[in-house]
């Protein structure tokens, strides 16, 4: 089922679920990301690979060097956040299950660049999202994640530039600040993003 479609996640991990930058909704999000990849399949019992044998999951995440250029005490604006090799820079454990490696995409690497779209990211064979989705033939993307106004925002305006009819699933989504969140809505409503 959904042969052309694929889900996007971004940045759930740990540090912006409940670590340094902790955004606003986070565990509804994750909730319902798990529960929106449920509903992928018509036969409950199916696990995980099962699943993603039909139904494409795509993981962003924010991964920094420790004195990453993004960081206050280096000229940034946020507190440290998704440090490679500490637990806040993990996958949340409800949606670990769906992870592969070749469909992980790391962003912020490196030190002196900001990267808030999951089109910068790379997976570990070097490819990007955009190169992953178009061998994939995706038509329709779902996104997820946090933070709206950031990463996700970044995330669906470069999806829907390449091409690509994105649904943002709007319950699954956390944000730094609630009306910011409400804005960037409506915003990418008038960009042609559909907001579900
Ligand atoms: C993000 C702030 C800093 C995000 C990433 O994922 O939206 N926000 N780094
Ligand atoms: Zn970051």
């Amino acid at each position: 089922m959904m042969k052309n479609s694929a889900l996007v996640i971004v940045d759930m991990l740990y540090d912006f679920i409940d670590g340094s930058l902790a955004c606003l909704n986070s565990t509804a999000a994750v909730n319902e990301a798990a529960k929106f990849i449920g509903t992928m399949t018509d036969r409950p019992e199916e696990d995980a690979d099962e699943i993603l044998d039909t139904f494409p999951v795509l993981f962003v995440c924010d991964r920094h060097p420790a004195n990453h250029s993004s960081f206050k005490e280096y000229g940034g604006i946020w507190p440290p956040h998704c440090v490679q090799g500490t637990h806040g820079s993990a996958i949340h454990e409800m949606l670990m299950p769906y992870a592969q490696e070749e469909l992980t995409f790391l962003k912020g690497c490196d030190p002196s660049a900001e990267q808030y779209s999951g089109f910068e990211a790379r997976n570990s064979a070097g490819q990007s999202l955009g190169d992953i989705l178009s061998l994939l033939d995706t038509t329709d993307v779902y996104v997820c994640g946090i933070a709206t106004e950031f990463c996700v925002r970044s995330t669906c305006e470069d999806l829907k530039k390449a091409g690509m009819t994105v649904h943002l699933l709007s319950k699954a989504l956390a944000y730094v600040d609630k009306d910011g969140h409400r804005k960037a809505l409506e915003e990418m409503k008038g960009e042609g993003i559909i907001v579900e």
